[in-house]
């Protein structure tokens, strides 16, 4: 475990603004990149793994970023250029991780994500915040603030999409920040979910029932989406949402059987390759 935040030469200086300098609506670049020229730009010269930390102030947040992910490395590269010089303008410490599912079932975000998260704070213990994110989602405005309040913060308010509208009152996927003890009280997100639809509202439900409420601030929480064939809903998602709160106290962080296959350590990014097993 490196200490890249502790030792940090910032630590003794004063607290980061917590209105830093913003550009507002941003232009969203969504061409093809190379990695190469990604890391040419401003943004990574002091990137190391996918993390940054601030040395003009000191960053009152510590967010884990955790991207859950599987065969979409041009949306990463894309998400990358954009997410990070977004995160060191808003002053924030921070690391990136993109959690990869190696083996062939569905897709599991939520197992994806509680992986991300155990992950992570064995990286840095000290990330005191969760963002969970969808690699194909962009800010469009970068007062859209990534930190942690004390109740849960939805990021992906308004989509192209869908016209910038909400989905629906109780939507919570795309990208949310949770303080870490929130995310760890809820014991994480549900690992039963294979196959896209359910397991954000899952989440929503494991929430609620532990009192906390969803903050959104709409005007800023603009998004472009990039564009994807999608999945085929699940079947399942239905019974496993209606039985989740009874379920969510075994099902989560603390359930979780995994392998972690390999951890690769690039500039721009720190990425975790698993396997686990679907259990029926
Ligand atoms: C919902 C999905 C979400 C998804 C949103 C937006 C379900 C559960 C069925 C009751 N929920 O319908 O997972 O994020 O659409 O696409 O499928």
């Amino acid at each position: 475990v490196s200490n890249v935040f502790k030792n940090d030469v910032s630590s003794g200086e004063s607290l980061c603004p917590c209105m830093p300098s913003l550009k507002g609506r941003l232009a969203i670049d969504t061409t093809p990149k190379y990695w190469s020229d990604i890391r040419k730009e401003d943004f990574s010269i002091h990137l190391k793994n996918g993390h940054f930390w601030q040395t003009q102030c000191r960053a009152r947040q510590h967010l884990a970023i955790i991207i859950p992910f599987r065969d979409r490395e041009s949306h990463l590269k894309i998400f990358l250029n954009h997410i990070h010089p977004i995160l060191q303008r808003q002053l924030h410490n921070y690391g990136i991780y993109v959690v990869e599912q190696a083996n062939n079932d569905e897709f599991n975000r939520g197992a994806l994500i509680n992986i991300g998260y155990l992950e992570a704070i064995k990286d840095h213990s000290d990330y005191s915040c969760v963002i969970f994110h969808d690699v194909d989602m962009l800010p469009e405005d970068d007062r859209n603030l990534y930190n942690c309040l004390d109740h849960p913060k939805h990021l992906t308010v308004l989509i192209n999409k869908s016209n910038y509208r909400l989905y629906y009152r109780t939507y919570f996927g795309g990208a949310g920040a949770i303080k870490s003890d929130v995310f760890e009280e809820i014991n994480g997100m549900s690992n039963s979910f294979y196959g896209w639809g359910g397991e954000d509202d899952d989440l929503y439900n494991r929430l609620k029932s532990h009192g906390y409420k969803i903050l959104r601030s709409s005007k800023v929480s603009r998004y472009t989406m990039l564009n994807h064939t999608e999945a085929d809903a699940a079947p399942s998602r239905f019974n496993l949402l209606r039985m989740g709160t009874r379920r969510s106290k075994y099902d989560g962080l603390n359930s979780l059987r995994y392998k972690l296959l390999s951890t690769k350590r690039d500039k721009l990014y720190t990425k975790f390759r698993v396997t686990f097993k679907k259990s029926n």
